[in-house]
């Protein structure tokens, strides 16, 4: 493969197709038409598809049952989502490929990011069930035709991020996906609440209890994709989920059904799910190691929940188990971790991000001598109050105004701040994001020998799987205004 710059461009022979679709953008961003909430009317309704003419999109035929497969080879990830970066193509995952990502409302499902831990299932919906099971009066598998069609429907705007999105800008280096900006994408998810299941099969609902769910793609041998869900959050909000913005979840992002979490770490959204249990505590101990797992190889469920996606400050390269934490905001447990050990990646922190302009872009000055620079904005479960721009670094900063829809707190705002009167030449803008705690993104990531467990002295703790990164200058973007 040729060499992918920082942009997300790839270097030569690749993505003609993404290419064009990059360009396109980026001239629909510099004449306007992108930009402005016009294009966004009626957001729920959706008709987000960018027109490029792949619009089918999912293309490996299991996604709608018209059985076209006809031995056709299937289009490369990279030409189903023209807007992606692919970082592997095997297992799945790409991220947003420009900035101009971060000028819009709704997120097309070109430019959403795909995160595989192993590659998509190729899954038949009218065989698929999810089962309860632990505590409850009856245990049930469920089919997609009863979880469509037996419960009521609710849709939710939410902001998936990644939790290792923006690990490349940790210095030393860590390993894993080096996601830079574009592990974060908004759309609006339609499905079944899973209070509405839980209530008519009789589970233990009670605050402090734990809903296990799993994935259903693990290959043989490996760790099952399995997430322990606080029971509060799963009551609250938390959604099966089988249409993304107004189509079925494509086979990447979890079809037939996925967990939805509303403002959560995309890790909590778990896809292809199959299997949900009721539990007093997350998944942890023998019982969920298959004999004498991981030495033997044989897989685990409690991986991704225990050992994956937990804030880990050198000291702690070797731990392994830990107690239950009975603290689920990550923003907390992040701040009080002389207490609270190790923050698990539930609730997302507030961040933002410029869309435009666009990094390493050259831009000019409208006939009023002002540049609009626009981004999102969001903070997991809470919502963002104020977003601050800064065009000379860091330096010194103006408040920024929202606009554009309001669709719950788990759903982006759009910002945009006036440039007054730039000056020609090179300039590096930030934008930094305050939530309606007052939790502010901090300025930079910690050293790693700083040992840092906490988000603290406008630093944000180096953490050894890179989980987490709202650190605002890391995410600067440098442009050029024109003479
Ligand atoms: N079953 C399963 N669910 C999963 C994953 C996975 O590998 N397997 N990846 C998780 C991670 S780490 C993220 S960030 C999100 C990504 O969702 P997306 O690919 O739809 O953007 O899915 C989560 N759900
Ligand atoms: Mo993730």
């Amino acid at each position: 493969m040729s060499g992918q710059q920082p942009d997300g461009r790839h270097g030569s022979d690749r993505g003609t197709l993404r290419d064009r679709f990059i360009e396109r953008r980026r001239f629909l961003m510099a004449t306007g038409s992108l930009a402005g909430v016009g294009v966004l009317a009626g957001c729920g309704a959706n008709s987000d598809d960018t027109g490029n003419g792949n619009g089918t999109g999912d293309g490996n035929g299991n996604g709608n049952g018209d059985g076209t497969d006809d031995g056709d080879t299937e289009p490369s990830l990279e030409d189903r989502y023209p807007g992606l970066r692919i970082l592997s193509p095997e297992p799945e995952n790409g991220e947003a490929a420009a900035r101009a990502t971060y000028a819009d409302y709704i997120t097309p499902r070109e430019e959403h990011y795909i995160r595989n831990h192993y590659p998509t299932p190729d899954i038949d919906e009218s065989e698929w069930t999810v089962s309860l099971t632990g505590l409850v009066d009856s245990e049930i598998d469920l089919s997609m035709e009863e979880i469509k069609h037996s419960y009521s429907t609710e849709s939710v705007t939410h902001t998936m991020q990644c939790a290792g999105n923006g690990r490349s800008y940790f210095d030393p280096q860590v390993g894993g996906n080096q996601w830079s900006f574009g592990a974060v994408g908004n759309t609006v998810w339609t499905g079944t609440p899973v209070s509405d299941i839980l209530e008519e099969y009789g589970a233990e609902t009670s605050d402090g209890y734990f809903l296990t769910v799993m994935g259903g793609e693990h290959p043989e041998g490996e760790d099952v994709f399995c997430r322990s869900i606080p029971m509060e959050k799963v009551m609250d909000d938390t959604l099966l989920a089988y249409n993304m913005n107004g189509s079925p979840v494509s086979p990447d992002h979890g079809f037939p059904v996925r967990l939805l979490v509303p403002g959560w770490f995309g890790c909590n959204n778990v896809k292809w799910l199959n299997r949900m249990h009721v539990m007093e505590s997350m998944v942890i101990g023998n019982e969920w190691e298959e004999e004498g797992a991981p030495e033997n190889g044989q897989r685990t469920y409690t991986h991704w929940q225990q050992y994956s996606y937990r804030i880990l400050p050198e000291e702690d390269s070797g731990a392994e188990h830990y107690e239950d934490i009975p603290v689920y905001d990550t923003r907390e447990q992040m701040e009080q971790t002389d207490a609270i050990k190790n923050a698990y990646m539930y609730d997302q922190l507030e961040k933002s991000l410029i869309g435009y302009p666009g990094d390493g872009q050259t831009v000019s000055q409208s006939p009023a001598g002002t540049v609009e620079v626009i981004g999102v904005a969001w903070a997991g479960d809470d919502a963002v109050q104020t977003v601050e721009v800064s065009t000379d670094g860091g330096d010194s900063w103006g408040e920024a105004e929202f606009f554009g829809p309001v669709d719950g707190a788990s759903g982006w705002r759009q910002f945009r701040y006036i440039w007054e009167n730039p000056s020609s030449g090179d300039h590096t803008l930030v934008s930094r994001a305050t939530d309606e705690r007052r939790y502010t993104q901090p300025a930079a990531i910690s050293g790693k020998d700083e040992q840092l467990r906490s988000i603290a002295d406008d630093k944000y703790p180096w953490n050894q799987k890179g989980y987490g990164n709202n650190a605002y200058m890391p995410h600067a973007v440098s442009c050029t205004i024109e003479e």
